[in-house]
């Protein structure tokens, strides 16, 4: 679908000449667009994103707890840093001083000041990197520990809620649409034996073993901001989960992404591996700034996150996969079953270092 970005991103509180707009392709939900806009001071660039409203029912909520979030997390930094625009991200605001602006087709638009000579990594260089990434997610929780959860909505219900996830799996295999549950019944088996298991988090949350908190919920690392150099972590970026939850959600989507030595959608499985050094510098990492808040429960149950969220996205990936690719955007027709594929030789490899990586 074509958009008439000039358009858009002149109803948000911008100042300056249009001089470019580009699509940026890195997520899986919604459509990304970044502008350039010429000023007395020189060139200014901005993130605009249509929001997903399959995927988010309620784009203004989820605005409400973005602009909480960040709010809170700019009185923090103040504090610590003179300029902190790196470090977190800021929402523009549409002319009418709204956060989002809605389109003649019902299209619900945000924008960001974009953070520019950053970069991002889909894989982990070396430890020292992994335990930079577990600190920025430490920090992240931890200016975050002092704010109410439950003052923020549950934009996606039962978003890590893995039995849901599993019965979303059951429903796909019993429609079978596309004639594709013959060629992933092995991917199927290996699931459903560890379905039990994966329980764990969503049930010591519900049954008050651990506490609810802030929780971002897509703390993968391409979502960490490091600068040109990677000598540092600066800002964690994609907030549209941010919702009470238990901070364990992140943990997991952390040594998901960050401990896997190949990408989400590696096709050749035997570069998938969980790497036991870059887990140890992780989760040091992580710990040294969490160690303040986290509850003996939450501690015990770090390594376990890691394989249960590495589970909750094999059961996604395959589940759409089965169901014909309704959820996450695609570039080839195999794309979530490779992406499924690799979570799971990822929880296999897991198990077969258990015991060192507890
Ligand atoms: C989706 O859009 P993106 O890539 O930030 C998904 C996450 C998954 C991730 C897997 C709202 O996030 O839950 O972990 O893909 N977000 C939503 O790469 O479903
Ligand atoms: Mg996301």
């Amino acid at each position: 679908m074509e958009y008439d970005l000039k358009r858009i991103a002149g109803h948000f509180r911008i100042e300056g000449e249009l001089v470019g707009i580009k699509t940026n392709n890195q997520g899986h939900i919604n459509n990304t667009f970044v502008s350039e806009f010429e000023t007395p001071s020189g060139i200014a660039k901005y993130t605009h994103q249509r929001i997903n409203t399959n995927v988010f029912h309620s784009p203004q909520e989820v605005m409400e707890n973005i602009w909480a979030v960040t709010e809170h997390i700019k009185g923090v930094l103040r504090n610590r840093y003179d300029d902190i625009s790196m470090r977190c991200l800021t929402v523009v605001r549409t002319l009418d001083d709204k956060l989002l602006f809605e389109d003649s087709d019902g299209g619900f638009w945000r924008t960001y000041h974009y953070i520019d000579n950053v970069t991002t990594f889909d894989t982990i260089a070396d430890q020292t990197q992994a335990r930079l990434l577990g600190e920025a997610i430490g920090d992240f929780q931890l200016e975050l520990s002092d704010l109410d959860g439950s003052a923020l909505h549950q934009t996606i219900p039962h978003f890590h809620d893995m039995e849901m996830r599993y019965r979303q799996l059951d429903k796909s295999i019993a429609e079978d649409c596309c004639g594709r549950l013959s060629s992933v019944r092995e991917e199927v088996d290996f699931l459903q034996t560890n379905r039990a298991r994966g329980r764990i988090l969503w049930d010591c949350m519900e049954n008050g073993e651990v506490p609810m908190r802030v929780t971002h919920n897509d703390t993968k690392m391409n979502n960490v901001l490091f600068s040109q150099d990677g000598s540092e972590a600066l800002c964690v970026i994609d907030l549209d989960t941010v919702m009470p939850g238990t901070i364990l959600f992140d943990t997991g989507d952390m040594i998901r992404t960050a401990t896997n030595t190949a990408c989400e959608d590696e096709t050749d499985l035997d570069k998938v591996t969980c790497n036991v050094d870059l887990h140890k510098a992780l989760l040091a990492g992580y710990r040294s700034r969490a160690a303040s808040f986290l509850t003996p429960r939450e501690n015990e149950l770090i390594v376990e996150s890691g394989r249960c969220i590495t589970q909750i996205m094999a059961v996604r990936f395959l589940t759409d996969y089965i169901a014909g690719d309704k959820y996450y955007q695609i570039t080839h027709p195999s794309h979530n079953l490779d992406r499924s594929r690799t979570q799971i030789r990822l929880m296999q490899d897991m198990d077969r270092k258990w015991d060192v990586l507890c």
